[in-house]
């Protein structure tokens, strides 16, 4: 007979605590020869996301809200906790063995990081604090990644120009009413909340596939009569076969219901930014990163985004990623 204390059939792996430090090494045991960097490397993040989510839940109380009354390079204003966040990721990331280079929203140029030939290996590029001008209403932001291998000798920003299939990683923290950290390695989306009372990443869910589809599309309708005619035409096609429209306007926000809910997200060429408002290489490309791991897709008009080749680190691009039926949907209009 089976006594109340030796019965561990509860004990699921659904119900196994797994933090995502613990997901990480179990990830890099079974790499055989894996040296642990790549792990260093997300441990940094993760220490990053709870710095960054420490300061914006407490960013009223410490009058880190406003400007700086300084601009980015891409000439728009920073906000104080866009420079927190990118301080806080260059502090972090920077005295980590491995990585090469970092490039950031918030930096001209990529930061070559000198160890030597025999360390380093990845390049991280970020955008610290993404939807920043939710930050003063209390909205959703995030920050965005993506890991590229890098050759550790080399200071040519030509060797960081790398296409989004040659990522090894990327994931997104969202810092939203509870702070998810979703991260895929190529081999799966998994998705971990912030348990702020140990200051911890729990693992919820593995393996996450979206749904393939959902009448719903996310882009800013106010840039409507601005967008190509195909993208025109594909929104009065959903609006007349009963689409609902959900735009937070912080992608972080926008693609993480995308990726749970389903449905699509747009951001297409407009009069004021003709080649797309979002940046390829840390918005664009860990994204649809995420999104193809998950069954979904992503696209840059009609080319799949992975394998758009960049020509500088800041460069724009139009976007059109989420279910696989939707961004169909929306691509047999353009
Ligand atoms: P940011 O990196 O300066 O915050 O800008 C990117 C943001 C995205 O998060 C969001 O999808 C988009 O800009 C919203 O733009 P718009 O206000 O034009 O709709
Ligand atoms: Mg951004």
């Amino acid at each position: 007979m089976t006594s109340p204390d030796s019965d561990h059939s509860h004990l699921t792996r659904r119900d196994n605590l797994l933090t995502l430090q613990s997901h990480v090494l179990a990830e890099q045991a079974k790499i055989p020869g894996a040296t642990g960097t790549f792990s260093w490397i997300l441990s940094a993040l993760s220490l990053s996301a709870k710095v960054i989510s420490s300061k914006i839940r407490r960013a009223r109380i410490n009058d880190v809200l406003g400007s700086l009354g300084s601009e980015n390079v891409q000439g728009e204003t920073q906000q104080k906790l866009d420079v927190i966040a990118n301080e806080t990721l260059l502090r972090c990331l920077g005295s980590r063995e491995g990585v090469s280079v970092v490039g950031s929203e918030e930096n001209d140029d990529p930061i070559f990081l000198e160890r030597g030939r025999d360390s380093g290996g990845y390049a991280v590029l970020f955008d610290p604090l993404d939807g920043s001008s939710n930050i003063d209403c209390a909205g959703g932001v995030g920050t965005i990644f993506s890991i590229l291998r890098h050759d550790p000798s080399s200071s040519d920003v030509g060797e960081t120009l790398q296409p989004g299939h040659r990522q090894v990683a990327a994931g997104y923290v969202l810092y939203g009413s509870s702070t998810v950290f979703v991260l895929t390695s190529g081999n799966g989306v998994h998705m971990f909340v912030l348990d702020p009372t140990i200051g911890a990443f729990l693992r919820v869910a593995e393996n996450l596939q979206m749904p393939r589809k959902n009448k719903v599309y996310s882009c800013n309708e106010g840039n409507r009569l601005t967008f190509p005619d195909g993208y025109q035409r594909y929104l009065s096609w959903a609006q007349e076969n009963g689409y609902s429209s959900r735009y937070v306007g912080a992608m972080v926000a926008d693609v993480h219901r995308t990726l749970l809910q389903g449905g699509v997200f747009l951001y297409p060429p407009t009069k004021k930014a003709p080649d797309g408002k979002l940046r390829l290489m840390y918005e664009a490309n860990p994204m649809a990163m995420i999104l193809e791991q998950a069954g979904g897709r992503a696209f840059a008009g009609k080319q799949r985004l992975l394998d758009v080749i960049p020509s500088k680190l800041h460069q724009r691009t139009s976007v059109v990623m989420g279910s696989a039926d939707e961004v169909d949907a929306v691509l047999s209009h353009l």
